[in-house]
């Protein structure tokens, strides 16, 4: 491919003029509908339910109807903080695993219908849906296929059920531009009072070919997101963290299981188009927990997620939880605009530079030129993906004092990370001040199709942002094993030192006075970094400190043997200390 000079001072710069004509597929492209939704890079997910309402993650499909009455349910505030947070659409949970449906279903009493707000009148979807349309947001539906509170529940009769219910969301709320079936299944539930353990076989049991069907018949420009069975448009990135692999092909296997490998990195021969998205909360749990107040995403948090998300080819998925209250959390609410504000500024004035050479090894590398020594930090390529996903590998380099040097991203903590690119692909790497940098595809499927490099300077993330959240700086992801367990998946896999709690500040409620502290690297094998009694708690709430000898884990598990009162764990803020 040719390159000639091209200089533009739009956002995300340098346009390469493909010299290729109607250059040939290259394996597995994607549809129409996957390339509108790679467009749009970052859109919301709304948790919302009784869940709410009982501090919990997962209803049991009993909860009590009359709990359902927020004071000042506001959509419309839902819809504009999630576009000033540069979301381009809303993924609501229509109905979670408990199964109360926040719209009024013809097919079953647990929902809105039946609950004191608007006296049984409202329509959470409905309003939702219209305050989308009235931000320009598109709209999308979280349908939980497992439902703890359906009688019909492992039966044949559920599963018409469950269609019924997609076909009142599919047809009465306008355009739906991704449909969510989660895979989960924990057992046991109500189930229509039967309570007992149900489980089934995701694959099999709800029948997915004659459900996409439906979908494609109702919705044909809705992607459909798949955890269970049959392959969808898209895939999960096989962490609930936010981060999908620096290898990030947008390609899986039509047929067979997804092991954790193939969902967080693709799998380059696959026979389909099937990219990944990235989903994770801007708080640790999806439902609102006023004890996670403290632990809203930092800024820097979110920056390092957008990168590893967005600027590996995939796109973001970022929930906000509602209050009980009905709205946003003011934290939650700030922190997402500050996001937003933060990604304008790194990403709107790329550094002029002019182009020469070709990305191929045998042309010497793509040249980006900037005429004087100049500070960077951000590399961004970009292939047309309407031609297949093509780049296995390339190199960077900078020209610093007349001495080429590489670079690396710097996010990775292995080899230069410098692998697959796709629809966008940000490399992040420390400040230097170059002249030239020289970007060489080194080994690709076909011919590379680039069409847009650039290069940027990313300020310094300070704690002194407004509302940027940096003291809470947390480069865990937390979430509960049962009411007396929780989980800190670490980043990274790394050796633990030490273990700090800080426990609830304003009620006892949770308060962990007897605990037990274990680690893993495998999920099978624990490790007991500590047990005992944090003395004096109750009277003195403060950060309790817990030594261990170094022992490697990835996950952290804290059970609370005793609480100071209630029956399930809580925190302020935690830290897990490790060897640098
Ligand atoms: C999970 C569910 O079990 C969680 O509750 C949440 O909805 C998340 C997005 O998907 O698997």
């Amino acid at each position: 491919m040719l390159i000639t000079c091209v200089m533009t001072g739009a956002a995300y710069g340098q346009q390469i003029p493909a010299t290729l004509i109607n250059p040939a597929f290259c394996g597995p492209v994607p549809t129409e509908n996957q390339l509108r939704w790679q467009e749009m890079e970052m859109y919301a997910f709304i948790h919302y339910s009784l869940n709410t309402y009982t501090d919990q993650e997962w209803g049991f499909g009993n909860e009590k109807l009359e709990l359902f009455n927020p004071s000042d349910l506001d959509c419309r505030q839902w819809a504009r903080v999630c576009k000033q947070a540069g979301m381009k659409g809303i993924i609501f949970t229509a109905k979670h695993h408990c199964g109360f449906c926040m719209w009024p279903s013809k097919y079953t009493e647990y929902s809105v219908k039946n609950t004191p707000w608007k006296q049984g009148k409202g329509d959470v979807v409905r309003e939702l849906a219209e305050a989308c349309r009235e931000e320009g947001l598109k709209f999308a539906v979280y349908l939980s296929p497992w439902d703890r509170n359906h009688q019909d529940y492992g039966k044949p009769e559920y599963v018409t059920y469950f269609r019924n219910q997609l076909r009142e969301l599919l047809t009465n709320y306008g355009d739906i531009f991704e449909v969510w079936f989660d895979g989960a299944n924990g057992g046991d539930g109500w189930y229509g009072g039967a309570n007992e353990t149900r489980r089934i076989d995701g694959k099999t049991y709800y029948q997915w070919a004659e459900t996409f069907r439906m979908i494609r018949e109702l919705q044909p420009k809705a992607v459909i997101w798949n955890d269970g069975g049959d392959r969808g448009d898209l895939r999960w990135v096989g962490t609930e963290a936010g981060f999908i692999g620096e290898t990030n092909w947008s390609l899986m296997p039509s047929k067979g299981d997804t092991p954790y490998h193939m969902l967080h990195y693709g799998v380059e021969e696959g026979d389909v188009w099937c990219p990944g998205e990235t989903n994770t909360s801007i708080r640790p749990g999806w439902f609102y927990h006023e004890t996670e107040n403290e632990n809203v995403k930092s800024l820097s948090k979110l920056m390092d997620i957008y990168y590893k998300s967005v600027g590996r080819n995939s796109c973001l998925l970022l929930n906000f939880p509602i209050a009980p209250n009905g709205r946003i959390h003011p934290t939650d609410s700030l922190r997402g605009i500050a996001f937003k504000k933060m990604i304008d500024e790194v990403f709107s004035n790329p550094l002029p530079a002019s182009v020469s050479g070709g990305v191929t090894q045998e042309k010497g590398g793509l040249v980006l030129d900037f005429g004087k020594p100049t500070a960077c930090n951000r590399f961004v390529a970009e292939e047309d993906i309407r031609y297949g996903q093509r780049v296995k590998k390339f190199a960077l380099e900078a020209e610093v004092n007349g001495k080429w040097q590489p670079l690396r991203d710097m996010l990775v903590e292995e080899g230069s990370g410098l692998t697959t690119i796709g629809r966008r692909r940000i490399v992040c790497f420390p400040t230097v001040e170059a002249t030239r940098l020289r970007f060489t595809v080194l080994e690709a499927k076909c011919e590379p199709l680039i069409k847009r490099t650039s290069v940027f300077l990313a300020p310094e993330l300070t704690a002194d942002i407004p509302d940027a959240g940096e003291k809470h700086a947390s480069d865990y992801y937390i979430f509960f094993g049962g009411d007396k367990m929780m989980f800190v998946n670490l980043d990274h896999e790394s050796t633990v030192t030490g273990f700090r709690y800080l426990p609830p500040q304003n009620s006892r409620e949770g308060l962990i006075t007897h605990y037990r502290i274990a680690a893993t690297t495998d999920w099978k094998n624990w490790e007991i970094l500590g047990e005992g009694e944090f003395s004096n708690i109750v009277n003195n709430p403060i950060w309790q400190n817990l030594r261990c000898k170094p022992t490697r884990a990835k996950v952290i598990r804290v059970e609370g043997l005793r609480l100071a009162q209630g029956e399930r764990l809580a925190y302020s803020d935690i830290e897990v200390i490790t060897e640098k």
